[in-house]
Order: C-alpha cells, then structure tokens, then sequence
C-alpha cells in the first residue's frame, strides 16, 4: 500500500506514535509517505519504503497567521497524484482532519479516490477541540473521515460525549518498539548520572501545563528527603524556566538535570527506576508505556486513559491529578523495598507487552484494509 502520513513533527506523543507508525509499516513492505511541515523528531535514519515531504512555509507579509491548511493540503494534493497514494492516514484531528477532508475533496476534482483515516490523540479532543473555536471543524471533520481511530477507550468515549459524531470510532491503542525500548545494563552511564547509587526518576514531556511538572518536582522532592536520588527531565516547552526557578527556589538543582529534546529517549529510559507521569489529562500516557517497556514502574496521575496503560499496584501506582503526597509515598515504598521493586518491574514489563508493535501495527493494517474496502469511489 502507499500511504501519506500526516502528523506533528515534534516531541509531542500523536508525531512520535505517528512516526513509529510509518516506520513500522515501511518495515512491513508498505511505502510510506511522511508529509510535515519539519522532519519528524524521530525519522532520523535512513530507511527502506520512506519518503519525506516537506510542507513549505506559506509566508507573506500580509499574513499574519501563515495558511498552514491551505499550504498542507497543496502539498498533500501533489504528493497524492506523483506518488499515487492509496490512502491518507492524519494523526491529531486539529487542523489534520479538515485539511485532510479538503485534499480528498480536491482528489475526487482529478478523477481519483484518496480515503482519509484520522487518529485522535488526546487533546484534539479533550483540551483544544472542544474549544468553541474550533468544535464545530472538527465535529464535521471527523464526521467526514473514511475512519476513525482513537488511541484508548477513554479518549473514544470522551469523543462520543464531546461531539455529534455519527461514524464508527474504532480503539487502537498506542504501542511499543519493544527492540528499541528494552532495558540495556549500561553500568558506566548509570554511575555518570548517579555516582553514588542514587535511585533514578525519569520524566519526559513536551513540558506543558497538563503534565503538572511542579508536581514531578515535589515528588522527587519528598523522595529525596528519604532516599539518595536523582531527577531526569527529558523534554522541553513552555514549562521549563518555571521548573528550573521551582529547582533552585528549593535548593534542588544539584540532583535535577534538564536534558532537553533527547533524540535517544530510550537510553534514559534503560537505566531508570521509576518514571514519573502525573498530569491533570492523558489520553494514553505514550511516554509510560515506552517506561514500563524499558521495565520502570510509573507513579501517575489516574486521569484520562492511564488507567488502561498504568496499573495500580501492578506496574505502578495511580493517584488522583494534584495528590502529590500519596504519589510520593508510593514511589519512597517501592524505590524503598528492593524485592518489590524487581516485582513491579517484571509486571511493567509484561504489561507492555500488550502494547508491543507487533501487536497493533496489524489492527492498523486491517483498519486501511476496511477502509479502502468501504470508502466510496
Ligand atoms: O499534549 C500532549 O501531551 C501531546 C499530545 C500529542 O498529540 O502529541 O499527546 C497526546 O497523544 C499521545 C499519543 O497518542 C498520548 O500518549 C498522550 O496521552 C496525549 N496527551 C494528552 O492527552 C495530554
């Protein structure tokens, strides 16, 4: 099959889902098509079946907001008819499912079929799609769309709540490369990172407020308090300088250390013991399951869909958004009791499992199969 991919090129779950997506299916024998306006964070290789597309920047003085859509969709149109796509699968509803409505409706304009798949990731629904700015685009949207998937159940039923929807939404959840996220005994970059033993808690985001990051930073905090420690923030956005200025005002910094946009995630992840997820909204928690593949427990929030991926007293521990006490105590009982640590670590892993690419990427398969089956001539 030839496939156009669109999605966010940075950090953010939806491009790194998306992107791992793409790549699996290129391995699989597919030709896949990446259409950004930047080189997706993780499409960093050389790799067989894969085609990059740059979107140009649509930039003229009279603009004051450059026509993203309009620009996509051009390049969409172009891609679509040289490469002749079979399909377009758009990942994060906003603006991707309109703009991929538009390329299809322009499609039929020169005779050919281009179905539409959009995925819907979290907060195209749940923070920024039902913002009356934009409800209504992407109701219709979605609506038009030849398929629909949404990465956990929670988000598929928040949809249903959120919006008029009259189409089937089918749940595929994220996954894993469990090749890549595997757990590695890099003993040498274990004593770099923490000279004396200190236990090792991870946290990666894209560092907005829903991540809650303050409260990464009080947890680590009352951990430290007990035991030996040290706090990995993997990531960057608008959150970051207050982090930094929260570390220093509580005396922190020697045992914090800000990362930034790490290409190599994985390698944190491998020598971590515990990965810290405690956000106000999620509707998967990616960045958890890569954890737990890499076999560390997660201390997280309960919001959203992280009950699916996370659980309690299993893989990890969940507490209410904002219980910074009860996740702190978690994490000091497990990172405390060594037995139970190894416990939880084999049952983060086995979890992720369930999530493993080979498991997903087919349901993929089957849904472009479906959906190339039903959408109309
Ligand atoms: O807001 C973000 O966290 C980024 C967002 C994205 O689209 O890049 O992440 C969402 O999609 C991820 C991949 O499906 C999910 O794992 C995240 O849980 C989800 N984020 C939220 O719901 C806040």
């Amino acid at each position: 099959m030839k496939i156009g991919i669109v999605c966010y090129p940075t950090f953010g779950g939806s491009g790194v889902l998306a992107t791992e997506l793409g790549l699996g299916l290129a391995r699989a024998g597919h030709q896949i098509h990446f259409i950004t306006y930047r080189q997706p964070a993780r499409l960093v290789n050389f790799a067989e079946n894969v085609y990059y597309h740059e979107v140009p920047a649509a930039d003229y003085p009279l603009f004051e907001y450059p026509p993203y859509d309009t620009a996509m969709a051009s390049t969409l149109v172009d891609v679509a008819l040289s490469a002749g796509l079979d399909l377009l699968h758009v990942h994060y509803a906003i603006p991707h499912a309109a703009i991929g409505y538009m390329t299809r409706e322009i499609m039929k304009s020169y005779g050919r079929r281009l179905p539409v798949i959009t995925t819907l990731h979290g907060t195209d629904i749940t923070l920024v799609g039902k913002n009356r700015a934009f409800a209504p685009v992407v109701a219709f949207s979605i609506n038009q769309s030849d398929g629909v998937t949404a990465v956990s159940e929670n988000l598929r039923e928040e949809t249903l709540r959120a919006f008029p929807i009259k189409v089937p939404i089918e749940m595929i959840p994220n996954f894993v490369d469990l090749n890549r996220f595997t757990r590695t005994n890099k003993e040498h970059f274990r004593r770099a990172i923490a000279p004396n033993d200190e236990k090792i808690l991870v946290h990666t985001s894209n560092f907005r407020p829903v991540k809650n990051i303050p409260d990464v930073v009080h947890i680590f905090q009352a951990v430290r308090e007990v035991i030996p420690a040290k706090l990995l923030l993997v990531g960057d956005g608008p959150e970051r300088q207050n982090i930094e200025i929260l570390c220093r005002d509580l005396d922190l910094c020697d045992d914090v250390r800000f990362l930034g946009k790490l290409e190599a995630v994985e390698e944190i992840l491998a020598i971590a013991d515990l990965f810290l997820l405690p956000s106000g909204h999620e509707s998967f928690g990616l960045s958890a399951l890569e954890a737990m593949a890499c076999e560390v427990p997660v201390i997280s929030s309960n919001a959203g869909g992280l009950p699916e991926v996370n659980l309690h007293g299993i893989t990890g521990f969940l507490e209410p958004p904002g219980a910074v006490g009860p996740m702190a105590r978690h994490a000091i009982e497990l990172l405390g009791d060594t037995e139970k640590l190894a416990r939880f670590r084999r049952q983060a892993y086995e979890q992720a499992q369930r999530f493993s690419l080979d498991k997903i990427l087919p349901l993929y398969e089957q849904c472009y199969h479906r959906v190339l089956e039903q959408a109309p001539v």
